[in-house]
């Protein structure tokens, strides 16, 4: 073996495991707790191959779907120290570690899916990803997921007064913590992978998501009243590892930016398509689904706004996302 092959070696292998033996080939292992077939999944894998063909080969994504490399909280921590490339999670469990997140999670805020897609696409969205990188991680793009509405195994949720005491599964966030509390419910943090069984052995009363994740994580079947709360549009948000952004030359980082981006665009399409299969997948599968009057809820949520925008920074935040037209 020639000595050049030899310390190309030992640098693929000090540079840690992104970096395959080829010194010139890099795979980016990339983690989601969805499985195969999911918007967000099927996206990721569309930007690898943008990527793929942009660099002749030289850089690939390989997805890692159905939470194979671990919960959202573990991932982001892997993330920030290079073990994981590439991360696909909601904005929720980035909430404690880079406050600008919290703004889009906040209930009620964004008006439509239009809202969300201008607020995200313009400079505010462009603001948020910058603030990632002080937390080491490269803030690339946004993708859709949709409204977040409750469900619940026994007492469907009819009017705010029927969430008091319920105990609810959340996100692990301290926003969602308090939101939960200010509808009355008993908020239970935890992964998504647990939140099947502990609604299926009574941990928890009930958890909330949007169509497409209450379908494919199967909660439907344990869980079977869905209420149109539709209390956020949280989106979710695709990160890199900056410890794996840094180690590349500044034009494959333009190349993976841009097609993190295009990325989206498909992502939106795919999103569309799978929120109506969901809903027509759970329905079918005999869903007692409630409308509410959407205004007694979000009603009860200006102690989340009192307490979770009160620095100037994260209000001017928020003022100019309701500014947004
Ligand atoms: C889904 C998000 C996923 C979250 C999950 C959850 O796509 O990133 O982990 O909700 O509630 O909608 O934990």
């Amino acid at each position: 073996m020639k000595l050049t092959k030899i310390l190309g070696l030992a640098l693929g292998v000090a540079m840690g495991t992104a970096i395959t033996a080829h010194a010139q080939e890099i795979t980016l292992r990339s983690a989601d707790i969805h499985p195969d077939g999911y918007p967000t999944v099927e996206a990721v894998k569309f930007m690898g191959q943008l990527i793929s063909e942009r660099t002749n080969g030289r850089i690939k994504v390989q997805v890692m779907p159905s939470a194979v490399l671990g919960s959202e909280k573990d991932t982001i921590e892997q993330t920030r120290f290079g073990v994981i490339d590439l991360n696909r999670v909601n904005a929720a469990p980035f909430n404690n570690l880079v406050k600008e997140t919290v703004v889009f999670g906040m209930p009620f805020l964004f008006r439509s899916t239009e809202h969300m897609h201008k607020t995200v696409d313009g400079p505010i969205g462009d603001e948020v990803l910058a603030a990632f990188q002080p937390h080491g991680m490269i803030g690339l793009t946004y993708y859709d997921s949709g409204a977040r509405s409750f469900y619940t195994t026994k007492k469907p949720i009819e009017k705010l007064a029927d969430l008091k005491g319920m105990k609810i599964r959340v996100q692990q966030s301290d926003l969602w913590i308090s939101m939960m509390q200010a509808f009355g419910a008993n908020p239970t943090p935890m992964p998504m992978g647990e939140v099947y069984s502990s609604l299926e052995t009574g941990v928890v009363d009930g958890a909330e998501n949007n169509w497409p994740s209450y379908e494919s994580a199967r909660h439907f079947e344990v869980a079977k009243n869905y209420t149109l709360t539709e209390h956020s549009l949280n989106p979710e948000i695709l990160v890199m590892s900056k410890i794996s952004w840094d180690k590349l030359k500044p034009e494959d980082q333009k190349i993976i930016k841009q097609a993190a981006k295009e990325s989206t665009v498909k992502m939106r399409e795919l999103w569309v398509a799978r929120e109506k299969t969901s809903e027509q997948k759970v329905r079918a599968a005999g869903v007692n689904v409630i409308k509410v009057d959407k205004a007694e809820f979000s009603a009860a949520m200006k102690p989340v706004y009192d307490k979770f925008v009160t620095d100037p920074k994260l209000k001017d935040l928020l003022e100019r996302v309701q500014a947004v037209k």
